[in-house]
Parts: structure tokens; C-alpha cells; sequence
């Protein structure tokens, strides 16, 4: 990635003292994960990747979420309040629409995201549609319109106003979620109450709520009916869409990437192992496969339970003679899609899952 920038840096006043982020954005903060932790099942809290359009409002735990709109009663919650509801924990991908962005050939605007812009973790909460229960949502609402803390810097840029549709805000995995991987959401990760849309990209995961408001239509404004769009077909590479001839993103394809060996890396001959993690919005995962240069695939072990929205770390250990190697991986989902060599190309670089591979040195 010639010429991109990409710092460690240690956050002061959050809880990255210890741990590394890539830096793509200080302001606002755009924090890419180490390829090399994608060796696990829960991406540590301490470097899990941080999108934010705007910054984090101020850290108010005491923020209340409002449910208004199409319902008979509106309904004011503190997170306090949410303990009447039941609770549940869901292991999730969260990932970014423009993870991988800057794989895209021709280079596409945005945060060039290379493969951090996703993490796995357990979220806890409460069910979106029990709390739209408890507001009464009446007929003819179709959308859940989100609104949130965080403001723009000046008034000219639109809000992140985001809506989903009633479907899936009635799933019953879609939470109103307090805690990531056992611990209070920190304020990057939207304390104090943040959306967890398992199986869809991370722009429907509205960070610091403050209102939720069922509505006939989807909400408008930049970030709904210009951002986070993929052409309807597909399109020649570097050409312009207009928002007309596209749908919002929702699940993302399935893909997976080689945490080790490292790009660039030197492994013992005897201890060389092939790990990483695969997932899909859609589905289960199925089928790993990696190989080296340009070798047969060999079908790798997965670890982790299988489903939709999460991901499994797949493991293969193999023999490769001494010299500059190259390890590459292709995941399939249950269903039968597997990932493209080189995925189509979208104006904005959105679901980047072409094969991942490393180039590292076998010792002798
Ligand atoms: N309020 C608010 N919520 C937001 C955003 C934002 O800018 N503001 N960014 C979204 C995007 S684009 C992503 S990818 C995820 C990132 O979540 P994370 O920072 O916890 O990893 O938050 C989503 N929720
Ligand atoms: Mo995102």
C-alpha cells in the first residue's frame, strides 16, 4: 500500500495505553486492528477497530434512548431502565462497508481500510424489539429511523441519520447493547447504549443512540440515500453511479483473512501454520481453503461455532520447502457462494473479499 501511513498509536484517556491500533484518523478517529489478531475467536476490546464519522459525543452514561414516532406510547430509557427486559449476549462480526476499500482497483475516496476494519465480540443487551414492544408500534411503520449523539462539525454536513428497515430491526438478534465482551461499552465503541446488526455492515450499527422512532419511510438525508449505496448491477471499474441505480448495503459477502504468517514474516520450515478467521453475513461458513504459491487448496480446520454474522478461526499446519512463499485463502458458505479472486469494483470500495494472501519466508 504505497505510501499510506499507518502508525501504532497509543490512545490517552480511553483504554488503548497498553495495546496498538493502526492510525487511518485521529480526527475523527479511525482505528484499523492488527491483521495479526485476526488469530482468534474475540478480538480483544483493547484493539478493536474504531470508525467514527465524527468523533464521540461526551461520555454520558446517563444518556437516555427516547422511542417515538409510530408507537402508541413513547417511551424514555436510561440503561438502567432496560434491566426489566431480557438480557442476552450474541457473538458478532462488526464490520465496516469499506473494509478492505483500499484493495479496490482503481482507488475508490474513503478511509483506506486495508483488512482492520473488523473485529469479532460478544455484545449484551436487550432485544430492539422488545423495547418497539414496549413503545407500541403502530400500523403503516416500516423503518426504524436512529438518531444519535454525535454531531457533525458544522451544520452544512448532514447528521449520521441512519433508518432500518422493520424486518430487521425486529430480528430477534438485533440488540440495544450496553456491553462488548463482558465489560461496559467504552465511548468509542458508543457507550452508553450502541445498535448490534449481526450479519450487516457496521453502518447500521448506530453508536450512542438517543432515539429510535418507527416511521412509513426510510429516513433522508446523506448517509441514507447518497452513502453506504452498491450499484444495483454491476458496473465498469471507475465509473459513476447515480444514487438511483443503487440499494443500501446490508449483508456482507463472505471472506476470510490470514492473521499468520504475517505479510513480510520469517517461519521456521517445521512451524509453518496457516491461521486466520472466515465469515459471511449470509451464512454459515462451509469450507476453508489455503495453499501456498500456486499449490493445491487443502481443506483447513475450523474452530468456533458456526453461523451467520460471526466468525470461525480456521487453522491448517503444512510443509513448505525453505524460500519466499506465498499463502493464500478462499472461504465458501453454507449455500455455496465462495469468494471471488478479485471482487467486482463499486464506486465507493464497498465488501472488499477477494482471496487474502501473505508473501513470507520458509527458513531452512
Ligand atoms: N452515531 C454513530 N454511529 C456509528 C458511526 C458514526 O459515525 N456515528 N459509524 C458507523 C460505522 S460506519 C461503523 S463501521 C461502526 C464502527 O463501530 P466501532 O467504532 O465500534 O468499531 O459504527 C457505526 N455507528
Ligand atoms: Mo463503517
Amino acid at each position: 500500500m504505497g505510501g499510506m501511513a499507518l502508525a501504532g498509536a497509543a490512545i490517552p484517556g480511553d483504554v488503548y495505553a497498553e495495546e496498538r491500533l493502526l492510525v487511518h484518523g485521529a480526527n475523527p478517529q479511525n482505528l484499523a486492528t492488527p491483521t495479526e489478531y485476526f488469530d482468534r475467536l474475540e478480538t480483544p476490546t483493547s484493539v478493536f477497530f474504531v470508525r467514527s464519522h465524527f468523533g464521540p459525543p461526551a461520555l454520558k452514561r446517563e444518556r437516555k434512548l427516547e422511542i417515538a414516532g409510530l408507537v402508541k406510547k413513547p417511551v424514555v430509557f436510561g440503561v438502567d431502565d432496560l434491566s426489566r427486559f431480557t438480557e442476552l449476549s450474541v457473538t458478532a462480526v462488526l464490520q465496516c462497508a469499506g473494509n478492505g476499500r483500499a484493495l479496490h482497483e482503481p482507488r475508490v475516496p474513503g478511509v483506506q481500510w486495508v483488512h482492520g476494519a473488523m473485529g469479532q465480540a460478544m455484545w449484551t443487551g436487550v432485544r430492539l424489539s422488545d423495547l418497539l414492544d414496549a413503545a407500541g408500534v403502530t400500523t403503516g411503520a416500516a423503518h426504524v429511523r436512529l438518531r444519535a449523539a454525535d454531531l457533525p462539525p458544522k451544520p452544512a454536513v448532514p447528521a449520521f441519520d441512519r433508518s432500518l428497515p422493520m424486518a430487521r430491526a425486529l430480528d430477534p438478534t438485533t440488540l440495544v447493547a450496553y456491553r462488548m465482551n463482558g465489560k461496559p461499552l467504552s465511548l468509542s465503541h458508543g457507550a452508553p447504549l450502541r445498535l448490534v446488526v449481526p450479519g450487516w455492515a457496521g453502518n447500521h450499527w448506530m453508536k450512542w443512540l438517543t432515539r429510535i422512532e418507527p416511521h412509513a419511510e426510510e429516513i433522508d438525508g446523506f448517509f441514507m440515500k447518497k452513502g453506504y449505496r452498491l450499484p444495483k448491477d454491476p458496473v465498469a471499474p471507475g465509473s459513476s453511479v447515480p444514487p438511483e441505480a443503487t440499494v443500501p448495503v446490508t449483508t456482507f459477502p463472505v471472506k476470510s483473512v490470514i492473521a499468520r504468517p504475517v505479510e513480510g514474516g520469517t517461519v521456521p520450515a517445521r512451524a509453518l501454520e496457516i491461521v486466520g478467521v472466515a465469515f459471511s453475513g449470509t451464512g454459515a461458513i462451509a469450507r476453508v481453503e489455503v495453499r501456498i504459491d500456486d499449490g493445491p487448496w487443502a481443506e483447513a480446520k475450523l474452530e468456533g461455532a458456526a453461523g451467520p454474522g460471526r466468525w470461525q478461526v480456521f487453522r491448517h499446519r503444512l510443509d513448505a520447502s525453505p524460500g519466499q512463499r506465498r499463502a493464500a485463502v478462499r472461504a465458501t458458505e453454507t449455500g455455496g457462494a465462495t469468494q471471488p479472486e478479485k471482487p467486482a469494483w463499486n464506486p465507493s470500495g464497498y465488501f472488499w473479499n477477494g482471496w487474502h494472501s501473505v508473501t513470507f519466508t520458509v527458513a531452512s
